[in-house]
Parts: structure tokens; C-alpha cells; sequence
């Protein structure tokens, strides 16, 4: 028979998620859903002042307060060891320790722990601590000049000489693009338990990166790696907020040791503003110069971001400026400000969104100065390859995104004139934006094991936050292995299964499918070997090249009755399960090199002869009410060349995920930060607002991607967060198109139009 024409709904085919009803009927058990014996909880203490110390903390009120058991502060500081950065090779990403001295650094810092036999004990007993500070000034904002500013040097951009070359150039623009502090806000919060036993730390928390957890709390207890095991098969989200714990979990580890009982330890959503970061504030200015014909001959370019007082997390703001276009000469510089805020962290894409919001409005800008099309003076502009590394694309299906995007969307018959479009009292915007993301690879292993009545399991220890890694596995091994992937059952985010790396990056689908792929493969050899050596087999002494995987079975090619099933090759082995674990490090890599690799971001690598990324053409139409300044998002339609697509369906949910996050970004989201005390004001889903469905309208994507082997052994390139790079700035430029008002500062709320 035809495989064609049998669908084990293998990899590369549409499929719901294998996870998606144990998670919407409510089977699935989040990290603090879990009900260990002799539970207690904990509840977070935040300092209400930005900066400065404590000088005095009167706890004895809450320690008699019914149910309680313990009140962790500074004053009685259980020890929490420093962490290791990621960028220093560790798995941190603030280094910011708890309770360990008086100092304050930020509003809504993490300063103690009241912990009770029940939550409510708790909370009250929490109300009853009283802190007293001495103040500081703070820094508040990214822009304030009394703000340290450090270089971050890794992303300079010197190509050509950009400054001569602007000095010549016909035509010029220069603008200054901002975007406030944006938070993740996924729909589970932030929320752990931890439990001590038997001098082992088991910590049930939702985790992007289980191995990541897994260092960074061995560092904060000074204990082995190998006394820490974090569960965490299920994640109600994390947008890049869960790649490592955060000092809730620090402090919920320390207390459980001392008090020999787990603990659960949950943020409240306000908390969760400040327990941890959220993408930074940035500011850019960014100056271009291109001749009448619309050639861009320069651009100059500065942006900044916020970060700590004790740590530097850049959100790089150049990260796509030297990289979409034929630009000869670019010179670009991003800077850190370090003020009195939590250390900001990862959220979906950071550096190449705000950097994409720069540089996108900026290329409408000059479009319009040129009197181009937007569109026609991006193909103006086009890449034959990638300038900044002076390297030949991997694949680059953007021109293909562009005309199936542009098409679609019905581009040709706009009209140029800004406010040249309406109905009634609605002017009408259309507006368009490039969106990029690199393709990483990180090393992973994996395990197949068959069990006696020959069904699968698939396991690694890599996370799915929502995306379908446990459908897209069971698909590489359905493919290889030639049985349903419905029958496949796969396990996931726990640090006892085999070595796996982050959720982070869009990288993770590429590593963990040519991992089980790789180990599918294994399988399949010992199959085979299994099949013509054992003499118990009705294959024994087969010609191995003649035998094929098909329906469960090992078959000799062309004689489909001569054949031995999986559970029969199982029986034949000498032990109850037939097990394989390999994966995608080199034969030659030690345990210990193994173990760095994946508890580090240290082995983290791009393709090397080629520049290897995702591409995406994005297309919007908004309509904007005249009086009021309302703007409604009425139509998006983006093409995407993510590679091969090991899912098409789940692809589709990952991109228009992204595109809904990027609408929300674009007319809603943004930190207020109270000028004062530099309090987050709106530190709640009621007042920081997101999109909702009421806010989105229709939307198209056109996969225009090919296999691309060069950025992936199987062929895909990054999906995860593609979708929302170009978003903001589309229809920033739909809303100048339809009311030629131009706004370079997120968000668009209706106070910048009318
Ligand atoms: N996929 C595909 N074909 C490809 C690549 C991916 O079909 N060539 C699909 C697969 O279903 C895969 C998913 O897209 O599971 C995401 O793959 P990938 O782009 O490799 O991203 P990761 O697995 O590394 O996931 C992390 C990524 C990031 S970095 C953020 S931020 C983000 C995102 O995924 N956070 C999310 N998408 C999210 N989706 C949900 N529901 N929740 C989050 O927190
Ligand atoms: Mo995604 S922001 O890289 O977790």
C-alpha cells in the first residue's frame, strides 16, 4: 500500500493538540494544582517604596497571628546564594537575592515571606507586617540622564561608512520611536510549590526550561544539581516569562528546607508586575538617508532600554536594523539605563520586536518622503544576502511572502495619500510591516521506549508552554516509526527525562524534532536488528536492507505477509520494554559537556555558513473614527516562510497568536509607572489591558515556506514568535495611512490622535 494514502498524522500534516483536552476540560494539573501531604503556604511581602532600605520591620504581630508558622525577613535571613547570569553562563536572569539585606532597589520587590497553614492565614498575617524605609530618590524612567548607561556592545552595528554616506544622501528622515514597559501576563500565573526531603528539592513550577530551574535553584540552596528535580508537564503560558524561576520560588525553596514541608508559593497578578520584569521600555532614534529613487544609501541609529540597577538585560532595539534591507552602510548602537525597576526579562521576540517597530515605521516614513509605495520600496531595497554577516541566506522565501501576502490583502488598490480612504465617519488605513526571526539550535536527547503491547512513549525533557511540542513529537516518531501519532503518548518538562534545553528562542520545535527523529531512527536500526537476529523471530535471518517500518510492523518490502510486529519485537527482547536514547549531540560529547549544554545557554548556536531565519510579510487595515480617534483593527493577512512546517495547523495558532499579542501591543498594552514611587499603576488584567477577542478581527496566513536543512535537520525554521515582530508597526503605519497622523510611540491610544 501507498503511505500516501494511509495519514498516521505524522510529522508535516495538520493535527489538533494531543494536550489540548486534558487542558481546556481541566484534567491537566497545573504546578500549584498539585496537593502534596502537609502542605503550607506561603504569601510574598513587596516593599511599597522604589529605592533605598529598610530600617524597620515589626513582624511579631503576624508571627502571633492564628496558623502561622514562620515570618522570613532580612532580619532573620535564611541564606540564598547568588545565581549565575545566563550571559555568564548560568541560568539566571536577575541576580537579585531576597531577604539578604536591607536595600531597595525597586517598588514591589520581593522582601518576605509570611508562611501559614492556609493561604488565607497567611495573606492576613502578611497585612499585619509593618516595614518602615529610609527613601531615596529613584530613577524612573529609562530617559532620566542621571541613569547609568552602559554599551551593549554585542549588537553594534559598524558597516560602511554611514555617517559620510548620509552626509550625500537626496533624501532624509529622522525620527524617535518609543515603546513602554510591556509585561507577559500569561493566563497561569507565577506560581510554585516547593517541597525538602530526604536532602532533595523537588519543585513543582512552570518552566520554559526545566534544566534552566534546575541550576538556578541548586545555585540559590548551594546543593548539586542533581538534588533538584522540577515538574512541569503543563504551562498556562509563559510569552517568555518562564524561562527561569524567579525569587518567590527562591523563597519558597529556602522555607520549605527550613521548615521540612512543602510549600506552595503563588503570586497574586499584581505581584507578578514586579515579582518579575517584562520587556523593557526602549527609545531609538533613527535617522535614514536613501537617494530620490528610493535606494537606502545609510542609516544611523541609537536605542536604549531599561534595565536594573543590578543587572543588564538589553533588549536589543538593533536587532533587525542591519539585516532586512540592502543598507551599505549602517552604524547602530544600543545602550542600557539602569534605573529602579526589577530586572526586566524575555517576552515574545525581545530586541527584534521593538526593533522591527524602529526600523518598519522608519521605511514607511520614507516611502511616503519618496513618494513609493511601501511595498515596492521594500523590493526596492532587497537583500540578495544577509549584509551584517556578509553571508548568503539560508532560505529567504520573502519576496514569495510579499506577493502572496499583498494579494491576498488586495494591496493594489490602495490609494498613496494618507486619509484618502473612508466610509461614513470611518477613515480607512492600510499599512504593511516586514517581520524576521533567527533560527538557534541548541543540542537535545531524547527517549523511545515500547512497551510489551507495542504502544509508544516518546520522552525529553523539553517544555510545552502551549505550543504543541507534545504533538509535533509524537508526529517524528509517527513518521519514522510508521504507527498513528494518536497512539503515541509523549512526556515532557520533567528534569528526570532525557537532557533538553529551553522553550525559548523558537528553537525548541527544531531541536526536539531532530532529536526524536534522530533517536526514531535508532529505533528503527534496532528493529531491525531485533527482527533478523533473534531466532524467535519470523524475520530471522532477513536480508536487513530488504526490511521496511510499516503499520506498526517490520515488513519485508513488497511481501507485506512476511512481517513481525512491534509487540512481538518487544517480547523477543530480552527485558519488558524496548528502550532507545539518542538524540542530536555529537557521539563524542561527554556527560559533563552534555549536562553544560543544556543547563546553560552557553552551546546555544546558529547555522554557520548561512544566515539562517524566519520571514514574514504583514499586512493590516484599520479603521479609524474621525471624531473620536478610535482605532479598530478590521483586517490582518501576513505570509510567513517558517521553513517546513512540522504541523501546519499548530503553526497557524503559534503565528496568529503572535499577531493577536502584536494588536494588543500596538493600540493597548503599556506599564504606568507612577511618577512618584515608581509604582506600576495598572499592575492588573483589568487596567493593563490586552487584546480580547472583541478586539480581533479576521485573519489570513499564507505558509510560503520550503524545507530549509541548512537552518534544521528537519527542515523548519523559527514559528513561535515570528507573528507579532512586524505587527505594531503595520498598523502604526495603517493608522498614519488612514489619518496622516504619525505615531512613534507605542502604544496608539487615542489620546495621540485626536
Ligand atoms: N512549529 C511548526 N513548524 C515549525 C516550527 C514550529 O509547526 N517549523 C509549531 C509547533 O507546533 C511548535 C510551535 O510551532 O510546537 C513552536 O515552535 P518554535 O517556534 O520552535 O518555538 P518553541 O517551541 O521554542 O516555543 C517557544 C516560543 C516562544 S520563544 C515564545 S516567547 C512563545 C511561543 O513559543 N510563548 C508561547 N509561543 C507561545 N505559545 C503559547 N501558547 N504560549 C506561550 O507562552
Ligand atoms: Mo521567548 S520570549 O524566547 O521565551
Amino acid at each position: 500500500m501507498d503511505t500516501a494514502e494511509k495519514s498516521y498524522q505524522a510529522l508535516g500534516e495538520k493535527r489538533e493538540r494531543g494536550d489540548g483536552t486534558v487542558k481546556v476540560t481541566g484534567q491537566a494539573t497545573y504546578a500549584v494544582e498539585h496537593q502534596p501531604e502537609n502542605v503550607v503556604h506561603g504569601v510574598v511581602i513587596q516593599s511599597t517604596v522604589a529605592s533605598g532600605r529598610i530600617i524597620r520591620m515589626e513582624t511579631e504581630k503576624a508571627r502571633q497571628a492564628p496558623g502561622v508558622l514562620a515570618v522570613y525577613t532580612h532580619l532573620n535571613s535564611l541564606k540564598i546564594n547568588k545565581p549565575t547570569r545566563i550571559a555568564d553562563g548560568g541560568a539566571a536572569q536577575s541576580t537579585y537575592t531576597p531577604i539578604q539585606d536591607e536595600r531597595i532597589i525597586h517598588n514591589g520587590q520581593n522582601i518576605g515571606l509570611v508562611v501559614a497553614e492556609t493561604f488565607e492565614q497567611a495573606t492576613w498575617a502578611a497585612s499585619l507586617v509593618e516595614t518602615e524605609y529610609e527613601t531615596d530618590e529613584a530613577l524612573i524612567y529609562p530617559d532620566d540622564p542621571r541613569a547609568e548607561r552602559k554599551e551593549n556592545s554585542a549588537t553594534n552595528i559598524d558597516l560602511g561608512d554611514a555617517h559620510q554616506a548620509m552626509a550625500q544622501a537626496e533624501v532624509k528622515i529622522k525620527g524617535r520611536y518609543a515603546t513602554p514597559r510591556e509585561y507577559n501576563v500569561p493566563m497561569e500565573p507565577h506560581a510554585c510549590i516547593a517541597s525538602w526531603q530526604d536532602e532533595k528539592m523537588t519543585v513543582w513550577e512552570p518552566s520554559q526550561w526545566v534544566m534552566g530551574a534546575q541550576t538556578e535553584i541548586a545555585e540559590w540552596l548551594g546543593i548539586d544539581v542533581g538534588q533538584v528535580r522540577i515538574i512541569s508537564p503543563y504551562v498556562g503560558g509563559g510569552f517568555g516569562s518562564k524561562p527561569v524561576p524567579y525569587t518567590h520560588v527562591a523563597l519558597a525553596c529556602v522555607a520549605s528546607r527550613a521548615l521540612g514541608r512543602p510549600i506552595k508559593v503563588s503570586l497574586t497578578r499584581p505581584q507578578t508586575f514586579t515579582g518579575l520584569g517584562g520587556r523593557p521600555a526602549t527609545i531609538q532614534n533613527l535617522e535614514m538617508g536613501a537617494t530620490r529613487d528610493g535606494k537606502i544609501l545609510a542609516i544611523i541609529h541609537d536605542g536604549l532600554s531599561d534595565t536594573s540597577l543590578i543587572d543588564t538585560f538589553a533588549e536589543g532595539t538593533n536587532k533587525v536594523t542591519g539585516r532586512l534591507y540592502a543598507v551599505p552602510n549602517v552604524y547602530s548602537r544600543h545602550y542600557v539605563a539602569a534605573i529602579n525597576t526589577v530586572t526586566p526579562g524575555w517576552m515574545r521576540a525581545p530586541g527584534e520586536n521593538p526593533s522591527a517597530f524602529g526600523l518598519e515605521v522608519a521605511m514607511d516614513e520614507m516611502a511616503c518622503e519618496l513618494g513609493i509605495d511601501p511595498l515596492e520600496f521594500r523590493l526596492r531595497n532587497w537583500a540578495d544576502h544577509d549584509y551584517q554577516l556578509n553571508a548568503p541566506w539560508s532560505t529567504r522565501r520573502l519576496k514569495e511572502a510579499y506577493a502572496a501576502a499583498a494579494e491576498a490583502f488586495g494591496w493594489e488598490k490602495r490609494s498613496m495619500a494618507p486619509r484618502s480612504m473612508r466610509e461614513g465617519r470611518e477613515l480607512i488605513g492600510w499599512g504593511m510591516a516586514t517581520a524576521t526571526y533567527p533560527v538557534s539550535r541548541s543540542p537535545a536527547e531524547a527517549k523511545l521506549i515500547f512497551h510489551s503491547d507495542g504502544s509508544l512513549v516518546v520522552q525529553s525533557a523539553g517544555a510545552d508552554i502551549g505550543t504543541g511540542t507534545y504533538t509535533i513529537l509524537a508526529q517524528t516518531a509517527a513518521e519514522v516509526l510508521q504507527i498513528p501519532s494518536r497512539s503515541i503518548r509523549v512526556e515532557l518538562g520533567d528534569t528526570d527525562l532525557p537532557r533538553a534545553g529551553v522553550a525559548g528562542g523558537s528553537q525548541l520545535a527544531g531541536n526536539l524534532t531532530a532529536a526524536v527523529h534522530k533517536t526514531a531512527e535508532a529505533m528503527r536500526e534496532k528493529l531491525f536488528t531485533l527482527a533478523t537476529e533473534s531466532p524467535g523471530s519470523p524475520l530471522f535471518q532477513a536480508a536487513r536492507d530488504g526490511l521496511v517500518l510499516r503499520d506498526g510492523a517490520v515488513v519485508v518490502k513488497n511481501q507485506p505477509e512476511r512481517a513481525v510486529r512491534y509487540d512481538q519485537l518487544v517480547k523477543l527482547n530480552d527485558s519488558l520494554t524496548l528502550s532507545v536514547l539518542s538524540g542530536t549531540f555529537s557521539q563524542d560529547e561527554s556527560e559533563e559537556d552534555r549536562d553544560e549544554a543544556v543547563h546553560s545557554m552557553s552551546k546555544m548556536t546558529r547555522p554557520e555558513a548561512f544566515s539562517a531565519h524566519s520571514w514574514g510579510a504583514q499586512f493590516v487595515e484599520v479603521r479609524v473614527d474621525e471624531d473620536f480617534g478610535t482605532v479598530r483593527v478590521k483586517r490582518m493577512v501576513s505570509a510567513f516562510d517558517s521553513g517546513r512546517l512540522y504541523n501546519p495547523q499548530l503553526a497557524r495558532s503559534q503565528w496568529i497568536g503572535g499577531m493577536v499579542m502584536g494588536l494588543g501591543q500596538a493600540l493597548l498594552e503599556g506599564g504606568v509607572i507612577d511618577p512618584r514611587n515608581a509604582r506600576v499603576i495598572n499592575n492588573n488584567l483589568a487596567d493593563y489591558l490586552i487584546a480580547v477577542n472583541a478586539d480581533v478581527p479576521e485573519i489570513v496566513t499564507i505558509d510560503v515556506g520550503e524545507p530549509d536543512h541548512h537552518a534544521t535537520l528537519m527542515g523548519g525554521k523559527a514559528v513561535g514568535e515570528l507573528g507579532i515582530v512586524g505587527m505594531a508597526a503595520a498598523i502604526s503605519n495603517a493608522v498614519y495611512h488612514a489619518t496622516g497622523k504619525r505615531v512613534r510611540d507605542l502604544p496608539l491610544s487615542l489620546d495621540k490622535l485626536i
